[in-house]
């Protein structure tokens, strides 16, 4: 049942008419652990509309430093000249030591961290710096929060980690900001899932994973979301780009609800 209607999910995230005038785009900021596939997700995305596999945000070949160090915003582009009506933006990934300041992510939740900002892990972006974004637009601010969690990474965890992580939900929680789970690398803990995509909502095993990560980071099952991203592929797929296509959905209908309640 959910991998059918590839084409219709596509339209409607092709056609969603934002609620709100004050805004051009829906903002969809993902963070989390370093090389959980966060810039593979907005790469993965950009894929499943341009039907090949693309590679605008810089993925990490393996490494215990972040990857993406720049605050950049990914517009994807609907074929017709324009871009769809989301943006996507990525920071540097949480670790305890080489990772983005939870300061940092807070302030780009609240659009205060100017396009093309350079991440420093020991220190936070201040006020003063001419990085700061003072007086955030609509546009410039996040209206779904994403935390991105690896299905292979889970049970190693540190909970320093996991702290930090609730502390930007809180912090999102305080302004209403809608917030969603991506669990990422599903074909990595679940050979059937590896062998066939479609099998994601019958395994036993990411099932499992789910309600691992509900108890670890406190979200409700509901709200996540889990997906393979396109990292060996030559060509996309239909299953795969269903699973993507479904979290998006949810990230952009409640980034919709939020602008029209603003
Ligand atoms: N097997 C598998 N590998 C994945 C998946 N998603 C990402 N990867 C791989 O994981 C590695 C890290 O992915 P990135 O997207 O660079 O991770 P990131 O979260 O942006 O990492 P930083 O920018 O370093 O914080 C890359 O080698 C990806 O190909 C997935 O769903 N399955
Ligand atoms: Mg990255």
């Amino acid at each position: 049942m959910f991998f059918s209607g590839r084409g219709r999910l596509e339209g409607e995230l092709r056609n969603t008419k934002i609620r709100s005038s004050d805004v051009s785009h829906l903002r969809i900021l993902l963070h989390g652990q370093i090389g959980v596939g966060k810039s593979c997700f907005i790469n993965s995305v950009d894929s499943a509309f341009q039907h090949e596999i693309k590679n605008k945000a810089g993925e990490a070949p393996c490494s215990d430093k972040s990857y993406t160090k720049k605050y950049k915003t990914y517009k994807i582009e609907n074929g017709n000249g324009g871009f769809l009506p989301f943006v996507m933006n990525d920071v540097m990934g949480l670790e305890n030591k080489d990772g983005v300041q939870t300061a940092d992510v807070i302030s780009a939740l609240l659009g205060h961290v100017k396009e093309g900002y350079k991440f420093k892990s020991d220190t936070p972006l201040k006020e003063c710096d001419r990085n700061y974004v003072s007086n955030p637009s609509p546009d410039d601010k996040v209206h779904c929060l994403v935390t991105v969690v690896s299905a292979n990474s889970l049970s190693l965890m540190d909970q320093s980690i996991i702290n930090k992580m609730k502390t930007v939900k809180e912090r999102a929680n305080d302004i209403d900001i809608p917030q969603i789970v991506l669990l990422t690398k599903i074909d990595e803990v679940c050979l059937l899932v590896k062998q066939d995509v479609k099998k994601t909502y019958t395994s036993k095993k990411i099932q499992e994973k789910i309600n691992q990560c509900s108890n670890m980071i406190g979200a409700p099952v509901k709200f996540i979301f889990p997906v393979k991203n396109y990292c060996y592929e030559s060509d996309t797929n239909d299953p795969t780009d269903i699973l993507i296509m479904l979290a998006l959905r949810h990230m952009v209908s409640a980034a919709n609800d939020y602008v029209a309640s603003l």
